[in-house]
């Protein structure tokens, strides 16, 4: 009787914790593996599709990107439930090449921090004066062969490797940037995933279509801003997607392209009802507390950055509705 009340106790506890490990797990790294590209359709290892949502970093050479610590990251995965955080590193205004050393252990920090907490993390080499991604190149070739070899081989990290490509061709300028910084990081991690700018501040995802480039696991970068990127934006997408061009949308903010102007609540309803159908992966911008309305979290943080909840935004809370899972 007694071990039939054991057995019996046994397979209640068995029963209630598988689904409670998988809910936890399938949002994490240790679960999903490295990522694939599969089409269109960003898939974990068993093949089972996945869309990221998460938040990304401010220019992390500035003060307002304090607050990522690993417990507010942590915060922000146990109580958001993001997956993947991006590291926005500039290369110019103050960024990479002003300081090579400082910007490389920030950006180590928090991949550090990520690969702990065991979400995903993308490192940006956020270009964005520099509208040509050759200007800096010699600069990206020695910062991602120093990255993909630390870090090689580890599902965590995912490459972005020119954040807003501008004021340049994808065939002439961005194609063959792409073709080096690739083969570099490949070489060194051949399974992990990266993200390529296109031309138009990421915006211009129609003239990858019929010119993609010949590497598997590539996704593409658009980035919208929801008062100033509109329906036409989302046609865009849609052809892409008809023409097999798989879609990451690796910045977006619910203002305008100033990344001020106003929490937008109706555009951003509907890019994120169209995200949502598409199953297209999402980073807002930005986790930080900069005085502009796409923030996250308001100026009085600066005291005390451990209470995130209590200094969320408008934009802050809905990007926290949005990403917690039902
Ligand atoms: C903006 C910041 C703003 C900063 C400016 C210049 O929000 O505080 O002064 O950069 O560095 C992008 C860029 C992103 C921009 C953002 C909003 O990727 O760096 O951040 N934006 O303008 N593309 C479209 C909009």
């Amino acid at each position: 009787m007694k071990k039939l009340l054991v057995l019996f106790l046994l397979i209640i506890a068995i029963t209630v914790s598988i689904p409670i490990f998988y809910r936890i797990n399938n949002n994490r790294v240790i679960y999903n593996g490295f990522l694939k590209v599969d089409g269109t359709k960003l898939k974990n290892r068993f093949g089972q599709e996945i869309q990221l949502k998460g938040v990304s970093s401010h220019g992390v050479q500035w003060e307002y990107t304090d607050i990522i610590t690993k417990e507010n990251l942590k915060y922000l995965r146990d109580e958001w439930d993001m997956n993947v955080f991006r590291i926005a590193m500039y290369t110019e205004e103050g960024g990479y090449i002003n300081d090579k050393e400082t910007n490389k252990q920030k950006v180590i920090s928090i991949i550090d921090i990520c690969i702990d907490l065991d979400i995903y993390v993308v490192v940006d080499w956020h270009n964005l004066k520099d509208g040509d991604p050759n200007k800096n190149k010699e600069a990206a070739r020695e910062f991602f062969e120093f990255i993909s070899e630390k870090y090689k081989n580890v599902p965590n990290v995912i490459y972005e490797i020119c954040n807003e490509p501008n004021g340049v061709l994808w065939t002439e300028h961005i194609k063959p940037y792409a073709n080096e910084i690739i083969e570099i990081i490949r070489k060194n991690t051949p399974k992990s995933l990266i993200i390529v700018g296109t031309p138009d501040y990421s915006k211009d995802i129609v003239s990858v279509v019929n010119s993609k480039l010949e590497y598997n696991n590539i996704l593409y970068a658009f980035h919208f801003y929801a008062s100033t990127h509109t329906e036409i934006y989302r046609q865009f997408i849609k052809y892409a997607l008809e023409n097999d061009v798989p879609v990451f949308v690796s910045e977006w903010g619910t203002g305008n392209y100033t990344g001020d102007g106003g929490f937008d609540y109706v555009n951003s309803e509907e890019w994120m009802k169209f995200l949502d159908e598409n199953n297209i992966s999402w980073i807002n911008w930005s986790f930080s507390y900069k005085d502009e309305s796409t923030a996250i979290v308001k100026p009085d943080i600066k005291d005390n950055i451990n209470i995130i909840e209590e200094n969320l935004t408008d934009s802050g809370k809905y990007i926290k509705n949005k990403m917690k899972k039902p």
